[in-house]
């Protein structure tokens, strides 16, 4: 997959590093083409360059609009050198082949961000350079494209490497770039034209495919769309709906939460289901079979659950169709329905039935993007996970197995919940989740209430809480969290670790005979 380098075409607005880069091509005898101004400065360096427009048989023209679109341009970038059929129309024609392709585009961003008037803005949109981008990009095979600065030294030390040759690797990671680039480029492009056509802002930022404009937003008296990004991993923008109203804003964000949590849980495992209300799990549970997962999941917070959505980490059967049919719920998600199944919920026409090819990949890498006034915050997806090998017990008394088993869920659960987290969980099954508080003992202390408040309702005489494990997704800062679990019931206890305060938080767990587990990471999520 070596390819030699022969003939290079540079084309770029920012020419910083341009004399170096150029220099160095020459000395590895490489053929320089390029743009008027490129060329101007190649030269200025000392360089010799062919002109496009000498290459092209076109001057540059239409005020530099038309430079190097032109078959004998595009065609040399597009070519299958290993075609005989390409090889003979660049012969026929006259193409020559090019090698790489250097370009950086028109300042676009930088030209509206220094405030420049529509005219202004519009001529410095790049044409040209992305084609070229594009065209080297596909053509990966063979041709090598650098669309940045900071690529330039990679490149040589390539060519160093391989005696003026590119390997498939680097080009291939190099028209990845390109291709985000010409993504980006257009994406300012369109939100800086959004901007100036009026009231569809929420379409500024999106590369995405408009998938459905949606009826309302979180609130009615928003606007809102849902796109997709093209990706076919299973989840609530692939699922196929069979049944039930169109999904609004909320569903779509509580589906998604719902599929992603369940998800975490193995079906080699055992069935789970997780219920989720405002993004948060109000119970998660495994189980002998999938109704009693749902049925355990239900007792967590009977009340919250109501209109919930649900996920499962099997296919839907009748017998836990007619459970849930019971009471009413807003969405369903599994990975598939069977016969049975739908033929239950066809008697409920509002409720909405969600089927995946298979659950979502818990550790596939991602991001996460989230707006901030005037810019975006974007980070790696949370995949961070932890095996029992990995946790350290800082307690007298070591867990149990029962403990551990039931930590290590709580802990999956834990990564799920708005913060402050703290989630209880006995036999596999949640029995109080508190979440979104901004101090993390008034977590514990809820947590701790809503298990106690289902205890009566249920007619228990004691809350499930008795005989407990308890996760938290951050270190307790105090011991009164861990206090206050305690008197819920818990016997056991896995978090973070890492607090000033860890000696009195251990101490504190001693005194109440408690086991203790730190992990060694966190799982924020706000
Ligand atoms: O106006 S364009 O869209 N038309 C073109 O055919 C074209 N070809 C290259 N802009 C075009 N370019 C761009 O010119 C490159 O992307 C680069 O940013 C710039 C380099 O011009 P010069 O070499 O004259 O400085």
């Amino acid at each position: 997959d070596l390819v030699p380098l022969r003939r290079a075409l540079l084309s770029v607005s920012d020419k910083t590093g341009l004399a170096e880069l150029g220099q160095a091509l020459a000395t590895r005898g490489v053929e320089l083409l390029s743009t008027g101004g490129t060329a101007k400065a190649l030269r200025e360096a000392g360089l010799s360059v062919k002109d496009v427009s000498e290459v092209t048989g076109f001057p540059e023209m239409m005020d530099g609009r038309v430079k190097t679109l032109h078959p004998v341009v595009h065609g040399g970038l597009l070519a299958l050198r290993d075609n005989d059929e390409h090889v003979a129309a660049m012969d026929t024609h006259g193409i020559g082949a090019i090698d790489l392709v250097v370009v950086n585009l028109y300042p676009f961003e930088a030209t509206v961000a220094r405030g420049a008037g529509y005219t202004e803005a519009i001529e410095n949109i790049d044409i040209g350079g992305p084609a070229m981008i594009r065209s080297a990009a596909k053509n990966h095979g063979f041709v090598t494209v650098v669309t940045d600065v900071e690529d330039y030294e990679p490149l040589l030390e390539e060519l160093d490497r391989h005696d003026g040759h590119t390997g498939y690797a680097l080009r291939q990671r190099l028209a990845q770039t390109a291709y985000a680039r010409t993504a980006a480029y257009d994406t300012a492009v369109s939100s800086w034209m959004a901007g100036e056509t009026g009231p569809t802002p929420r379409r500024r930022a999106f590369a995405g495919t408009l998938a459905q404009e949606l009826r309302y937003g979180e609130n009615p008296h928003q606007q809102a769309s849902f796109y997709r990004d093209g990706s076919a991993r299973p989840g609530v923008a692939t699922a196929k709906q069979h049944q039930g109203k169109e999904l609004s804003y909320n569903n779509i964000n509580d589906t998604d939460a719902a599929f992603e949590l369940v998800s975490s849980f193995d079906p080699a495992d055992g069935p789970a289901c997780a219920i989720i209300k405002h993004a948060n799990p109000c119970g998660v549970a495994r189980g002998a079979t999938l109704k009693e997962a749902y049925t355990r999941a239900f007792d967590c917070d009977r009340t919250s659950a109501f209109g919930g959505i649900i996920a499962l980490n099997q296919p839907l059967d009748a017998d836990t169709a007619a459970e849930i049919a019971g009471i009413f719920t807003e969405v369903v998600i599994a990975p598939g329905a069977d016969e049975g199944a739908m033929r239950v919920f066809s008697q409920k026409k509002n409720l909405r039935l969600l089927t995946t090819d298979g659950l979502a990949d818990p550790h596939a890498a991602g991001i996460a993007v989230r707006q901030v006034s005037g810019g975006y915050l974007v980070q790696d997806k949370d995949v961070g996970s932890i095996t029992e090998h990995d946790l350290k017990v800082v307690t007298k008394r070591a867990p149990t197995e029962q403990e551990m088993a039931d930590m290590l869920f709580a802990w999956t659960v834990a990564k799920h919940v708005k913060s402050n987290a703290i989630i209880y969980v006995r036999d596999g099954a949640t029995v109080g989740v508190g979440a979104g508080q901004m101090s993390r003992v008034d977590s514990t202390r809820i947590a701790a209430r809503k298990a106690q408040d289902m205890a009566e309702a249920m007619g228990l005489d004691a809350p499930l809480t008795k005989g407990s494990v308890v996760a938290s997704d951050a270190f307790f800062p105090f011991a009164d969290g861990l206090v206050t679990a305690a008197e819920a019931g818990a016997t056991a206890l896995i978090q973070p670790g890492g607090s000033m305060r860890d000696d009195e938080v251990i101490a504190a767990a001693d005194e109440a005979g408690l086991a203790m587990v730190f992990t060694g990471m966190r799982h924020f999520r706000h």
